[in-house]
């Protein structure tokens, strides 16, 4: 029988693993904003996830009773093809070292972050949950997609077998403040702002993006994920999987030209066919959530605009910073 005692507290004590990771540091600041007083965080210099012995000492000492799995190796396209070994060996270690250690010290509920990449490559779109293993992935991130699903299997199991209320959830591409801007191993939004500031500062006449721009991708400001976490520790005690999106895709031209536009960049998009495409397309059927009540707020163009903002104060070059 499943545990429903999900109504939080202000002092539960809540460990949010990776909490500085994109949506670590958004689910942190909405907790404390939301007044939250017990958050437990640990640096990977303290407590490194990949390590069993570390993980178990480390939970059995703090007992959370609420935790949040946001910590894995994530990466663009490129990063994972490049690099589909550390992918998969490395977040099949802290998912399932994070997962059995939070059932052994008895936390009361567990969320474990999963990845619209679960998905197979010819899904029907929107996406439904119901689609999981109905098909063969995308082979550009076949790797992670693999990590990310035996960590929703291994979630069901806990739960099947020993009660554990602990649920998985899908988020669609994720964008926001403390975004990775490396050029190599960044995702599309993020690069494609840095790329088209650069642009901008530098007077070039044209910017570079990769693949064909057809394929189409949906995004979310991670602060709505924030509030989507929140709500489904809050509401959702199931052990079915969970998709979390916006529900509108945009091509990955039309992204380009936004995010040119929201930086003031008038120069020529230049199309770079020899990097690959990915899968066509990655939008999410998020009836399930929205049947429960849950909406995002950020709109992508806002949602851009603010992420520059952001990239201004905090990642450009000082040299390069606010001249607009
Ligand atoms: O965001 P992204 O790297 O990953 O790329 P995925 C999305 C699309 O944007 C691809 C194109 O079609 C890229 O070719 N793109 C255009 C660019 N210009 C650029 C650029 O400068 N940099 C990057 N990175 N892309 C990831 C998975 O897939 O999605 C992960 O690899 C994860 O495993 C994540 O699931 C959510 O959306 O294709």
């Amino acid at each position: 029988m499943l545990n429903t005692y999900s109504r939080m507290k202000q002092s539960d004590k809540i460990y949010i693993a990776g909490h500085s990771g994109l949506v670590g540091t958004a689910l942190v600041r909405l907790l404390k904003a939301r007044t939250f007083t017990n958050l437990i965080t640990r640096p990977r210099a303290e407590v490194d996830l990949r390590d069993e012995r570390v993980v178990r000492d480390f939970f059995a000492d703090e007992r959370p009773e609420v935790v949040v799995l946001a910590a894995a190796k994530v990466g663009g396209i490129k990063a994972n093809i490049d690099a589909p070994v550390e992918f998969l060996i490395e977040n099949l270690q802290i998912q399932n070292n994070v997962i059995r250690a939070a059932h052994e010290a008895g936390a009361r509920k567990l969320l474990f972050l999963g990845s619209s990449c679960i998905y197979p490559k010819f899904a029907p779109q929107p996406i439904p949950e119901s689609t999981l293993l109905s098909g063969p992935l995308e082979p550009t991130n076949e790797a992670y997609a693999i990590a990310k699903i035996a960590g929703v299997k291994l979630c069901q199991a806990f739960a099947r077998e020993y009660g554990a209320n602990f649920i998985s959830v899908m988020p669609t591409n994720l964008y926001g403040p403390g975004d990775n801007f490396d050029l190599e191993t960044s995702h599309a939004l993020a690069a494609l702002l840095r790329k088209a500031h650069e642009a901008k500062m530098s007077g070039a006449g044209k910017m570079i993006v990769w693949g064909t721009g057809e394929p189409r991708r949906e995004f979310l400001h991670v602060d709505d994920l924030a509030t989507a976490v929140v709500f489904l520790l809050e509401k959702y005690d199931s052990p079915e999987i969970i998709n979390v999106g916006c529900g509108e895709d945009i091509s990955i031209r039309e992204l380009a030209e936004l995010v040119c536009d929201v930086v003031g960049f008038r120069g020529e998009l230049k199309w770079d066919r020899s990097k690959p495409d990915g899968t066509p397309r990655k939008l999410l059927d998020v009836s399930k959530i929205k049947k429960l009540g849950w909406r995002p707020t950020i709109s992508l163009r806002d949602g851009v605009a603010r992420l520059y903002e952001w990239f201004l104060d905090n990642y450009a070059p000082q040299s390069m910073a606010r001249v607009r």
